[in-house]
């Protein structure tokens, strides 16, 4: 329509300035509301940060436009022509996970309050670091204030913390970085700095911390899961292999030039039991079943092995690739290389919200932490004789040899055995869990720094059953002197700034309510900071049986994503990211449960 012939000129004068000055109030106020509630993010969409959009039952995610999705379109070699799909059922309720917490008193909320500003206060200061020197790069070294980049250089801190920022209220800092995160092109891969990308650290640290800042900040900012969709592309392209194992070690640029790469003979558990709950959640939230189908493939030949392999009811450390084979390998432990395949084939009867394939999970983690507790777990013989379990490993070449022999990575198992006590209504478990976390925290108070090494042989008692300290025996057992009662050797000194043990005091304090589990967790804290303390952060250690322990120049994104997020949450109340509602991937990142 021509606005012209509708009105005489003179009119249409005013009447052009009337509206234009209306239009530019209505605009200028329309601005100020709008600005004053909602944050700008990446892609310029508004979101507005106090509503919560979270639902599977009407899910706002729209997937963005095929054209933008390169490695979508990238042809695969071993295409799957059909995909298995996500049950429609109802999502059922869990069982109630955390404790019913009494009403603390002021000073137990002041006191309370006071650490977690402490431990904030500490991320505040790495992260202000790592931003200043080595920002955008993948970590900081704590050392020498330089940038390290062993992920591939697209800052895998940030993307590691973004969730962890939110969760501690950070979030005008939430806001920027990540409008400056989704700004790294990883479709531009002339800024990728390896032709060796490690698909499993990339899965549970990128994908895992973009999936999560999206749910944490209320699945407002749609910006956040188009980037993790796209990574969620490239990831997939690493299963393009015959049997559907992944690759873990894998050079993107060789895939989008469309050259075939060799899928490694053997692999370890962890690269391929460790993506079910990131990819079922791609899956749940953008309605494509590629990634849901591609995890539940691995965990259908996991359930089909589960009662064929070496020590039945246990996955092995090792597996062979092509074919999928898990019979052949003969060491068994919940350490370093099998982990969190175990801890995934738990979470994920949460992640489905208990519907659906949830019942296989169900299983499957019913015999495998039956036969964990026949094999693994064990009673240290202390003169105390202390109520606490730690966790061995088994090999079954030779003799089928038992190995007293505990990693802090397996200290996960406390979190692992009290969350499934909850979620299967099995308290004896919810207690193995209490004592298998007691087991690493007497591990920590073991030790001249009060940090428990990355391993250690522990003296074992014959059962699980209480057994009376045998002096004799333990010497006759190790050749060191000058070791605790009870340790045998400690294998590996090291330690890593690991979150696990932290981990499961979390769970032990939210399942339990017990703020005895505040005071060992703030003595943790106090422990590992002052012997990590470095000029640029915290540095790894090279001896826990030394003071002062010797410091290595290595702070892992790790640290600030776990180990100070689950410190942060022991003293936060507990319906700040509550096990009711979250679920957490292996790298700290909280998942919402489906309801
Ligand atoms: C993290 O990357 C994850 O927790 C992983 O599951 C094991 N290793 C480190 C923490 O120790």
């Amino acid at each position: 329509m021509n606005l012209q012939k509708l009105y005489p000129k003179k009119i249409r004068g005013w009447g052009f300035a009337v509206g234009f000055i209306s239009a530019f109030i209505i605009i200028i106020v329309a601005l100020v509301v709008v600005t004053t509630k909602t944050e700008k993010n990446h892609a310029g969409r508004t979101y507005n940060a106090t509503l919560n959009l979270c639902s599977f039952k009407d899910n706002k995610y729209k997937l963005p436009k095929s054209k933008k999705r390169i490695w979508n379109k990238l042809p695969m070699k071993y295409a799957r022509v059909s995909f298995q799909q996500l049950s429609t059922e109802p999502f059922r309720k869990l069982p109630k996970i955390q404790a019913d917490f009494p009403v603390r008193s002021t000073a137990f909320l002041e006191k309370q309050n006071d650490r977690r500003g402490k431990i904030k206060g500490t991320f505040k200061t790495v992260w202000h670091k790592y931003l200043d020197l080595a920002g955008w790069h993948d970590e900081l070294r704590p050392l020498t204030g330089d940038a390290d980049d062993s992920f591939g250089g697209w800052g895998v801190t940030v993307f590691d913390n973004l969730d962890t920022l939110w969760i501690m209220g950070l979030t005008r800092s939430f806001a920027w970085v990540v409008d400056a995160a989704l700004s790294i092109d990883n479709n531009d891969l002339k800024t990728l700095m390896t032709d060796n990308l490690n698909m499993y650290e990339t899965n549970i640290r990128f994908l895992g911390g973009l999936i999560s800042a999206y749910e944490v900040s209320g699945c407002q900012n749609p910006a956040i899961m188009d980037k993790a969709v796209e990574l969620g592309d490239l990831i997939y392209h690493a299963f393009d292999t015959p049997s559907g194992s992944p690759i873990n070690q894998w050079d993107p640029r060789k895939a989008l030039a469309g050259e075939e790469q060799i899928l490694p003979q053997n692999q370890s558990l962890t690269v391929l039991g460790s993506y079910a709950m990131e990819f079922t959640r791609l899956s749940q939230i953008t309605g494509e079943m590629k990634w849901y189908d591609a995890a539940q493939r691995i965990s259908k030949a996991l359930e089909d092995q589960q009662h064929r392999t070496q020590v039945p009811g246990l996955w092995p450390r090792g597996y062979q690739t092509d074919p999928l084979d898990l019979t052949k390998d003969t060491s068994f432990t919940l350490g370093s290389e099998a982990d969190s395949a175990y801890e995934y084939m738990l979470k994920m009867i949460a992640v489905l919200g208990d519907i659906g394939v949830a019942a296989n999970y169900r299983k499957m983690y019913e015999y495998f932490s039956e036969t964990l507790i026949k094999e693994l777990i064990f009673r240290p013989m202390l003169p105390k004789n202390n109520d606490i379990l730690l966790v061995g490993k088994r090999y079954t070449n030779g003799s089928g040899l038992f190995d007293p022999e505990m990693e802090h990575l397996a200290c996960f198992a406390g979190s692992m055995f009290s969350l499934a006590g909850r979620i299967m209504e099995n308290e004896t478990h919810v207690d193995i869990g209490r004592k298998l976390t007691d087991g690493c925290v007497w591990a920590y108070n073991s030790t001249p720094t009060y940090i428990m090494p990355e391993a250690m042989t522990v003296f074992p008692c014959p059962s699980l059953q209480p057994c009376e300290w045998n002096e004799t025996a333990w010497r006759q057992s190790t050749t060191s002197t000058d070791l605790p009662l009870g340790i045998i050797e400690v294998d590996n000194p090291k330690y890593l700034l690991r979150p696990e043990a932290i981990e499961s005091v979390f769970y032990m304090y939210r399942l339990t309510g017990d703020a005895k589990y505040q005071d060992i967790a703030w003595n943790m804290y106090k422990s590992i900071t002052r012997h990590t303390l470095a000029p640029y952060g915290f540095a790894e250690l090279g001896d826990v049986m030394q003071v002062p322990a010797p410091q290595q120049n290595a702070m892992q994104s790790y640290f600030l994503a776990g180990t100070l997020k689950y410190l942060y949450l022991i003293f936060s109340p507990p319906e700040r990211i509550s096990l009711d509602e979250y679920v957490f991937n292996t790298e700290g990142h909280p998942f919402r449960i489906p309801r």
